[in-house]
């Protein structure tokens, strides 16, 4: 009897932890907020996620991973001759004072060889890779498209 209450109540506990996107019990000191990815038109094989990443003791993200692609990268984005690029970094800081945030026209995660189109109001999981906070993984939203971001 006690067993199963036990087993229940974890249970409801890793749900709830799910259900509002932040990961406590895995990962002491890193809270992931909002994470989000605009769905994809058919065909596309790239797409993007944002979220913010807050830290109680200094930490660094060093990538992620998901089942509906093949590899995630980190990507910054910056404009050169009025045209907005992309480009992979190895790694992003994050501290107490300043939380992480990967927004559209910014840093975002980049999804690569996706296996197929992201539609709206579906989710999936996504496992972060943090130097001290080891592996954090959190359920992605995927909202509308948009968010003045171009891709590849
Ligand atoms: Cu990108």
């Amino acid at each position: 009897m006690l067993r199963r209450i036990l087993v229940s109540l974890s249970s409801w506990l890793v749900l709830s932890s799910a259900l509002c996107g932040a990961a406590f019990a895995a990962a002491p000191g890193v809270e992931i907020h909002h994470a989000r990815s605009p769905a994809t038109p058919p065909g596309s094989k790239v797409a993007a996620v944002y979220l913010e990443v807050t830290a109680v003791q200094p930490d660094r993200l060093l990538g992620a991973s998901t089942p509906v692609a093949a590899r995630v990268e980190i990507h910054t984005t910056s404009e050169v001759d009025g045209v907005m690029r992309m480009r992979p970094i190895e790694s992003a800081q994050v501290t107490p004072d300043e939380p992480l945030k990967l927004e559209p026209g910014g840093m975002h995660l980049m999804l690569m060889e996706l296996e197929e189109p992201l539609r709206m109001h579906a989710q999936f999981p996504l496992t972060l890779h943090f130097q001290h906070a080891g592996e954090v993984r959190v359920e992605v939203q995927v909202v509308a498209p948009g968010g003045g971001h171009a891709h590849h």
